[in-house]
């Protein structure tokens, strides 16, 4: 059967993060095929072929550039209205995060500006920090609601998400975090807050098809374990994949907890416990580990990394991004933070942003890697070694972009 090429990669330092493929899986002087919205082929540009040698198919010469897979921002908090610029002025001053959101602010004051925004207001804040991803390589991002926290509102995130998706080049899944505080109205009735989420907000989010995920927040400023897994068998009967925001701030194992419902990934991470480890190992989730928020919370205490890597379980990296513990904007940041802050390799780090990555988000089979099948999403770095990457800090070496076969 004669393939049918519409474009071409030649000349590239191709690091095609391919999983049984040592480091990032590089090919030097790679090239690379496309059809619709698919890789076809990859390979040495020496061996490339004859259907891509005809001139009439269209070629890109990356005269050595570096080239990985379309980023995958895993776990990101993007679309809210306002800022905290004012909390972390606050915290400077010596409030903490707890504090502050014990005393009505954090969480909860995102959640007072989401609600009085419109749903184009909100989309028109959320755009300029998806765009801002996109320009730093990111080609896939997830999005949780969380900042609503009653049905319309929560709802009404999802729909912006669902907006970003349709308008924007990029792929974009969208998970429910109905249970990511306790709203105001609900004081003291967190158990009643969490009928509502498993109830009412769950049906309609399956019904009107807004998320695949649903995710939780299992905290003492949140929801119990207790809590949390009524959530997860609601969700799982509604057919969700699982998530969980675990051991950020301390250990109530809610990381086990997701783990026994198959969780696709846990996330944060800091307080879990090396014994229970082997436990994601088994479930075959992943780990989420986001040191945005643990640079900008300042914490002191790392996710256990060495545990993790001892027992391969799979290690995505992700910006967090949010108004309260991470307003961050660049995942080639997170790179360096990574390597930095959690001893990650810079090998691991890239994978973390790609292949694993898209594990968290139940997508290995789709993207994440540069090999014949997945998605064609590209980026084209103006540098050479993928350390660089993750070695610069504030720069954006991002020079094109393909998303699903088509540069924007
Ligand atoms: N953990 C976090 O770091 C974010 N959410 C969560 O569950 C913080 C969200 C915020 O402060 O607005
Ligand atoms: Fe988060």
């Amino acid at each position: 059967m004669k393939q049918a090429w519409d474009s071409i990669w030649i000349n590239a330092n191709l690091a095609t993060l391919i999983a049984d493929r040592p480091g990032y899986g590089l090919i030097e002087s790679g090239a690379l095929g496309v059809h619709e919205d698919r890789i076809i082929w990859v390979g040495p540009t020496a061996d490339l072929p004859e259907p891509a040698r005809q001139s009439s198919v269209p070629r890109r010469d990356c005269a050595g550039r570096l080239v990985t897979p379309g980023l995958v921002d895993c776990h990101t908090h993007l679309v809210y209205a306002g800022n905290r610029a004012q909390e972390f002025e606050m915290r400077l001053k010596g409030a903490s995060y707890e504090q502050i959101a014990r005393s009505g602010g954090g969480i909860n004051s995102t959640v007072r500006a989401t609600r009085q925004a419109t749903a184009d207001e909100l989309y028109l804040e959320s755009l300029p920090r998806v765009e801002q991803l996109m320009r730093n390589g990111v080609t896939t991002v997830e999005i949780k609601s969380g900042y609503g926290l009653d049905s319309e509102t929560e709802l009404k995130m999802l729909r912006v998400a669902q907006r970003l998706r349709q308008e924007l080049a990029l792929n974009v899944k969208a998970t429910f975090l109905g249970a990511h505080a306790l709203p105001p109205e609900y004081e003291g009735r967190a158990d009643e807050y969490i009928d509502l989420v498993c109830h009412e907000m769950l049906p309609r989010v399956r019904e009107a098809g807004l998320a695949d995920a649903v995710d939780a927040f299992c905290e003492n400023i949140a929801f119990t374990p207790q809590q949390v897994e009524r959530v997860f068998d609601a969700a799982s009967d509604l057919g969700f994949d699982i998530k969980c925001h675990a051991e950020q701030l301390s250990n109530l194992q809610g990381a086990v907890l997701a783990a026994r419902y198959g969780a696709i990934s846990v996330d944060h991470l800091e307080y879990l416990a090396e014994a229970d480890v082997p436990l994601l190992a088994r479930a075959g989730t992943a780990a989420v580990l986001l040191p945005g928020a643990f640079y900008f919370l300042r914490e002191s205490k790392r996710p256990p990394v060495d545990a993790l890597r001892r027992h391969q379980v799979p290690m995505a990296v992700a910006t967090d991004s949010n108004p309260g513990s991470s307003p961050v904007l660049s995942l080639t940041l997170m790179l360096n933070m990574a390597c930095t802050l959690f001893a990650l390799t810079a090998e691991e780090a890239l994978a973390g942003v790609t292949r694993e990555a898209a594990g968290a988000l139940g997508l290995g089979e789709q993207l994440g890697t540069l090999e014949p099948g997945k998605r064609a999403d590209l980026v084209e770095w103006d540098v050479r070694d993928p350390a660089e990457l993750s070695y610069f800090i504030g720069d954006n070496p991002c020079r094109t972009v393909m998303y699903g076969g088509r540069i924007r």
